[in-house]
């Protein structure tokens, strides 16, 4: 649901910057042609419209709405798109599945396997003075962290059944992913 949410509110802003740079080529193109008109004093030059459409070749109509694809797919990698391999949290004497998340600009590692039906503790290091990390959100555990900035808070959960628990920042920006295994798979 978030996803679809990030999705909504990018789109916009991808199609907007497309937008722009089209009309930043226009504007460029308008500028030149009437620098042109004045430097060959083909015609009396007519008092410059503040506005006027520009028809564009169709190949660079094609370029500027592929480059907006391009970032808009670029984006949605970047925010909803898993990156990186799995780090593997290890155990205890006593047992307990632990691993420490250092959080700067992201969480380092974003992505982390743990194994089913053992404990868990995720110790979150936060070194990023962004508000934006000062929580971090397990939905699927209904659990919200606070992150004293310079400090590590620790998560600890109990024997979990294998899944995917997505977690992210207080605004959902930032996000990582808890993958359970089963041991015997
Ligand atoms: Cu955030």
């Amino acid at each position: 649901m978030s996803a679809l949410l990030a999705v909504a509110l990018h789109l916009p802003v991808a199609l907007h910057s497309a937008v722009a740079l089209h009309m930043a080529v226009a504007l460029h193109m308008a500028d030149s042609l009437q620098v042109a008109a004045v430097l060959h004093r083909s015609a009396p030059l007519a008092p410059a419209p503040l506005w006027r459409t520009l028809h564009q070749p169709l190949a660079l109509q094609l370029v500027v709405v592929a480059g907006g694809l391009a970032l808009i797919a670029a984006e949605l990698w970047w925010f909803l798109g898993r990156h990186g391999l799995a780090v593997a949290a290890h155990a205890d004497e006593a047992g307990v599945q632990e691993i420490t998340i250092t959080v700067d600009g992201g969480y380092l590692p974003s992505k982390i396997q743990a194994l089913a039906g053992r404990p868990l503790r995720l110790a979150f290091h936060r070194l990023d003075p962004s508000g934006c990390l000062a929580q971090v959100i397990f939905p699927d555990f209904h659990k919200t962290l606070d992150l004293p900035l310079g400090d590590t808070t620790s998560l600890e959960l109990p024997p979990t059944p294998a899944g995917v628990y997505p977690f992210h920042c207080g605004m959902a920006m930032v996000r990582g992913v808890l993958e359970v295994v089963d041991p015997a798979a």
